[in-house]
């Protein structure tokens, strides 16, 4: 099985090879098979993407805004026609089952395609009364963007920084992560196809040194890293080195709170949404439940319940609900989270343990009677285990909620519609739902506030990150000078 591209890099408007680069070895994580090798972007090939990217940018950006909305909805039309195979891939590189690829990855990608393609030639700009004199503003492109992908939803990730760029008159350079790297090329196949110029969108491949390269470079005007807060707070101290725009999409810890009076269905299927799709690794899963104690054991009935009737296996088998961990490393890194709960004295409902001989697969894994203090109730584990807390007021879940240095999303189950809103006004949560989880359509905005990010990617407030303002001062009379 295998899928490797025709060579490792896109280009200005090509595929791109340089062997001299290190290896990068692409695997299949259901079965550790080596399904594609690449090769890390060398300093040739990443100037051969800076420079032809600025040389594009220009001319894109004087075209006209319907005109460029044009080619992204192509691009749209040409990912919907192939999801089938792009799912396919992305299976292949990340793991996760064709259940979800072929409904979450790639369409969510086209839906950013063409809503941005929709909004852009709607962004104007404003005129300003002064009396006799006036003044208007333009808003205008930044220039060359980087793009710095995690693994969890590689191909979505390169179309929700790309749309949004490209639409209003940037270029991108995109980084996969090096674990995943194989749908970003297809996306640079697909905008060739759909009629974008060459150089507007280029992929090259590497680990962290490749993405602080790009960084560093004089002729970038943004960064939009997704990945972990770590690696956040060393891009965004490189960017502002150059004072360049920043959008950064890191981790989280985030609550779903569960009141007594909540559909326990609903609540439920919530939190296994928000703890199992993708094996767990979203960043904005609701990895504490904090579940009020007269529901409790209701509570913990029912998700035992359907947790166990998870269908683990084969990715390319539409049945499968659930996939292995993306690798080897990822594995490891759980099931000592997994351990450490143990160790400390959560209460193991179901799961808890690896499954299968073969890949890196976890069981889906819940504990309760989880505090606050424990490691799996602090850290972000990126696998598909569900921490359940118990709480008595609102007061005190609030503030528990809040106890966090996250701040990425946040939920609230409860039949209580005051109640519901209050609770969301006082979490410190960039994104939230009531009485749903994880839904992100690409006309809400989506990102976190404290360590788990700055700005915003989707809706129209991405709009602001991906341009900037000029204020033009007319004068129409004499100028008035005291000299
Ligand atoms: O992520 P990183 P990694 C968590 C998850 C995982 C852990 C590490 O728990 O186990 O983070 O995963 C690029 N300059 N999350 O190492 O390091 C890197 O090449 C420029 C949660 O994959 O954050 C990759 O393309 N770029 C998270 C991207 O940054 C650098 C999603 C993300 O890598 C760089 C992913 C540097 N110095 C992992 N160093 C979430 N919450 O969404 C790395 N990169």
């Amino acid at each position: 099985m295998m899928a490797q591209p025709k060579a490792s890099h896109f280009v200005d408007g090509q595929y791109v090879e340089d062997k001299a680069g290190p290896v990068i070895e692409v695997i299949y994580p259901a079965t550790g098979a080596v399904i594609a090798v690449l090769h890390e972007a060398t300093a040739a090939v990443i100037e051969q993407a800076l420079a032809s990217a600025a040389r594009a940018q220009g001319l894109w950006a004087a075209t006209r805004p319907v005109e460029r909305a044009r080619i992204l909805r192509r691009a749209a039309d040409l990912i919907r026609e192939r999801n089938p195979e792009l799912a396919r891939l992305e299976t292949l590189d990340t793991g996760k089952p064709i259940q979800e690829t072929l409904v979450a990855d790639w369409p969510s990608g086209a839906d950013a395609l063409e809503y941005f393609g929709g909004l852009a030639p709607t962004v104007g700009g404003e005129t300003i009364p002064l009396g006799r004199d006036f003044a208007y503003t333009i808003r205008e492109a930044l220039g060359v963007c980087v793009g710095i992908g995690a693994w969890n939803y590689p191909s979505q990730i390169a179309c929700w920084k790309s749309a949004p760029a490209l639409a209003l008159g940037n270029a991108m350079i995109f980084k996969p992560s090096e674990v995943t790297p194989l749908g970003a090329l297809k996306l640079a196949e697909i905008f060739i196809e759909a009629g974008l110029p060459a150089g507007l969108f280029n992929v090259v491949q590497g680990r962290g040194m490749v993405g602080s390269a790009l960084v560093s470079d004089a002729r970038v005007a943004k960064v939009s890293l997704t990945g972990s807060v770590p690696t956040g707070q060393k891009v965004y101290a490189l960017a502002a080195a150059g004072v360049r725009h920043v959008t950064m999409e890191l981790g989280g810890k985030s609550p779903i709170l569960v009141f007594d009076d909540a559909s326990i269905e609903d609540a439920v299927g919530a939190a296994m949404l928000g703890n199992f799709y993708s094996a767990g690794q979203v960043c904005s899963n609701g990895t504490r439940v904090f579940v009020q104690k007269g529901i409790k054991a209701k509570f913990l009935k029912r998700l035992a319940e359907r947790t166990a009737a998870i269908k683990l296996g084969d990715p390319l088998d539409e049945t499968t609900q659930m996939g292995p961990l993306v690798s080897g490393a990822q594995l490891a890194k759980v099931l000592g989270y997994i351990e450490t709960a143990k160790a400390e004295g959560a209460t193991l409902v179901c799961g808890g343990g690896q499954a299968g001989a073969e890949g890196a697969f976890v069981q889906p894994t819940v504990f309760a009677d989880v505090t606050d203090g424990m490691t799996i109730a602090q850290e972000e584990v990126f696998g598909p285990v569900m921490a359940v807390l118990d709480f008595d007021t609102e007061e005190e879940a609030v503030a528990r909620a809040n106890a966090t240095e996250f701040g990425l999303a946040a939920g609230v189950f409860t039949a209580d519609i005051t109640r519901a809103h209050r609770v969301i006004s006082n979490l410190q949560a960039g994104t939230c739902w009531i009485n749903a989880y994880n839904l992100t359509p690409v006309e809400m905005p989506f990102g976190g506030s404290k360590l788990s990010g700055v700005g915003r990617e989707n809706g129209h407030a991405a709009v602001e990150h991906y341009s900037q303002i000029k204020s033009v001062y007319v004068g129409m009379g004499p100028v008035d000078a005291p000299y």
